[in-house]
């Protein structure tokens, strides 16, 4: 069995219930959902839009490849209705499914990179994430969520 954290994001239509929506699908096809952060409202980051996100972190313990995982998750946002993916520009959308962690594994691949490559910068992925797996330890930068968190919560402008 693998342990896998989740980022999920939805800045447009009934936000929660698409989260709602894609929880249930990801333990319904990928594995057991061991734990699901609280629900946090986070400005767009990286772009703008008057759109705020709700996001969460998902744990599943899953018997699923990386591979696996990602190609669910993908027919997930595709079910929910998530448009098109744009290769450089961030914009809005109904549902976005992100693999953070698998395992403590470190894998470069066309289709995928793990740990997720951005998201020790992003708060919107820390924050719930240090709700769930405050503990858990980067792989490639060998710091917790947790300091990852206090590291970017200080290092941001005031
Ligand atoms: N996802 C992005 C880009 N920006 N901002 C917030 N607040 N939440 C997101 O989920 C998000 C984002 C790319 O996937
Ligand atoms: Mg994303
Ligand atoms: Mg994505």
């Amino acid at each position: 069995m693998h342990t896998v954290y989740l980022s999920l994001g939805a800045n447009l239509g009934d936000r929660s219930l698409n989260l709602l929506k894609a929880i249930a699908l990801i333990a319904g096809r990928t594995g057991t959902l061991s734990a699901v952060s609280s629900v946090y409202e986070t400005p767009a980051w990286g772009f703008d839009s008057e759109n705020d996100f709700l996001n969460i972190a998902v744990c599943v313990e899953t018997g699923l490849s990386p591979l696996e995982i990602l190609s669910a998750t993908q027919v997930i946002e595709k079910e929910i209705g998530r448009s098109e993916k744009t290769q450089d520009v961030y914009r809005d959308r109904l549902i976005d499914i992100d693999l953070i962690l698998f395992d403590k594994l470190i894998l470069q691949s066309k289709d995928l990179t793990l740990p997720h490559p951005l998201f020790h910068l992003r708060p919107f992925v820390l924050e719930p994430l240090c709700e769930i797996a405050p503990d858990v330890v980067h792989p490639v930068l060998q710091k917790t969520v947790k300091e990852l968190l206090a590291e970017l919560l200080t290092k941001k402008p005031s």
